[in-house]
């Protein structure tokens, strides 16, 4: 057997049928909602005049929770940004995808060019995004920023108690960009059940306090009965800045926190990945054939290829990665013309200053990298600034003797993960930031510190120099430790449910005039 045929990672028997009956037997009765900025479907405008196509943006969340949505059949609300969507939809902004084999419904926000300047560019991503990975002298503070935050939260909001209707619903809000959409709901409809993955660091609360509007974004988010972080340490930063900037009541041993009768508890719920869709697109021939025509491009001459991959963004590191490969080749010069750099870095929020800045940067230190070291036969640094197809992606991630994450702050990071389910040959080594929540699972990874450069460019030298078996060793460790989004999903409905059905069932006695352990003994 070989090792594409028996994949050591942690199994679980967890797949969108077995999701769909698992919500049915936590939330009976309720139809599902999930909400999110990002949409999982864009109409485009095709060649052809009058023609539209349809396009599923690249993003790990909508692909994993699209095949959900297709199984549970509800309503998935978001920011209609294909230039076609409009064309499409009906009378309450909805269409039904996927557009092949119609199995739920799409309900599209608009965001005109200010909500877009000033609801996602501003207070989302100027704002919340540097706050929360703290770096608040990147933060912008503008009342107009907020009041459009404000108002298009809003719009999310009104779009969902309308959908929802006379009808009882789980509503699953997506992120940042809707930190005040469950309260904005739970006023119309208090009936429902409501939670929130927060994707980012939850910053501790000597960096939260200087948001001007802080108890206002505590209590949009207290308004759900769950919401979900990466990691322990947000939980607690969350409860931290809950008790010190509001008049809630926390509960630490539960891990929750009351304010105006209404208790939210808080968990950590670490993402994941579809380990098999990235190891099926990294397996097989036309895999290994287009695996030999990039090392033929990236390694004529032989040696080592390592890979990094990352949104254009400031907390990625990727300034900080360059410089400790610039150490490696200037003190270990055994390693010129034998390690090769690959790097996609694809541009993002590239209307906001600190990302065009970051982005000049980058260009530069590969340029000065290259000239400095590159020989006619050999380029150290190949940045790839396009977004590369994900089976393109999955086939670099097998290809690449190692990869390496260095995130200054990250809630996850997902590209760790992906590497090590790409890893069919299980030879690769990844090193990763401490500051990644993935470092705190994947402890068997070599953990690099991002702020140090010349201490990276030894833990590079001493990663690459290790023997075949050890790599074999840590990749095999490292992939036994990986959990599929799927079993993600199902415990954030379990948590959910748990929660849920604590609230409901109380209310549901006092109706019928019961007493709790009445109820029990029968
Ligand atoms: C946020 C949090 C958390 C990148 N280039 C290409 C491409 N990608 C894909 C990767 C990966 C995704 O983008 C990036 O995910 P990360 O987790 O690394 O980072 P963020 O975008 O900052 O995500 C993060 C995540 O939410 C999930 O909760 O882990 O901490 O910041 O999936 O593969 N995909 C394709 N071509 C590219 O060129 N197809």
């Amino acid at each position: 057997m070989t090792a594409a045929e028996s994949p050591p990672f942690a199994q679980k028997p967890v797949s969108s049928a077995s999701l769909e009956s698992l919500f049915r037997e936590l939330f009976p009765g309720r139809r599902f909602l999930v909400a999110s900025n990002r949409e999982p479907y864009e109409h485009l405008w095709s060649e052809e005049v009058g023609e539209v196509r349809v396009r599923m943006p690249p993003g790990g969340l909508t692909s994993a929770l699209d095949p959900l949505l297709q199984a549970l059949g509800g309503t998935w609300v978001a920011w209609g940004s294909g230039e076609a969507d409009a064309s499409v939809v009906d009378d309450s902004d909805s269409v039904r995808v996927p557009p092949d084999d119609p199995r739920y419904t799409l309900r599209r926000i608009w965001l005109t060019h200010h909500d877009i300047h000033r609801y996602y560019l501003g207070f989302s991503n100027q704002f919340l995004w540097p706050l929360c990975h703290l770096r608040p002298d990147l933060t912008r503070i503008r009342a107009r920023y907020w009041e459009r935050y404000r108002k298009v939260n809003r719009r999310f909001a009104e779009a969902i108690v309308d959908d929802v209707r006379g009808e009882s619903a789980a509503v699953w809000f997506q992120d940042y960009h809707l930190a005040l959409a469950p309260a904005y709901v739970r006023e119309r409809r208090p009936d429902l059940t409501l939670a929130h993955f927060w994707h980012i660091p939850w910053p501790p609360v000597d960096i939260f306090r200087l948001a001007p509007h802080a108890e206002r974004l505590l209590h949009g988010l207290m308004a759900n009965d769950l919401v979900g972080f990466q990691l322990p340490t947000f939980c607690d930063n969350f409860l931290r800045c809950a008790q010190a900037l509001t008049n809630a009541e926390i509960d630490w041993r539960e891990r929750s926190v009351t304010s105006g009768g209404h208790t939210c508890h808080v968990r950590a719920l670490p993402i994941s990945i579809d380990i098999d869709a990235f190891r099926a697109a990294a397996s097989g021939p036309t895999a290994e054939a287009q695996m030999e025509r990039l090392r033929q491009r990236y390694l004529p001459g032989g040696g080592l290829v390592g890979i990094g991959v990352d949104r254009l963004d400031y907390s990625k590191g990727i300034p900080e990665k360059f410089k400790a490969l610039e150490f490696l080749w200037e003190r270990y010069p055994e390693f010129r013309e034998r390690v090769t750099f690959v790097q996609v870095a694809v541009p993002s929020r590239t209307d906001i200053e600190a990302y065009d800045d970051l982005t000049q940067k980058v260009d530069r230190q590969t340029r000065e990298i290259n000239d400095r070291f590159g020989t006619d036969r050999w380029r150290p640094i190949h940045l790839i600034k396009q977004s590369l197809p994900a089976d393109r992606l999955a086939v670099l991630y097998r290809l690449a003797d190692f990869c390496i994450v260095s995130s200054l702050q990250d809630g996850m990071n997902l590209v760790a993960k992906e590497y090590v389910a790409s890893q069919v040959d299980c030879r690769g080594l990844l090193l990763l930031s401490r500051f990644t929540g993935a470092a705190e699972e994947m402890s068997d990874a070599t953990l690099i510190n991002p702020y140090d450069p010349e201490q990276m460019a030894v833990d590079i030298r001493d990663a690459l120099v290790l023997p075949a078996e050890r790599k074999v060793e840590m990749m095999n460790t490292l992939q036994g430790s990986l959990s599929t989004i799927f079993d993600w999903m199902a415990d954030v409905f379990c948590e959910w449910g748990g929660v849920t059905q604590a609230r409901v069932r109380p209310a549901r006695l006092a109706d019928e005039g019961l007493e709790d352990d009445e109820e029990i003994v029968a």
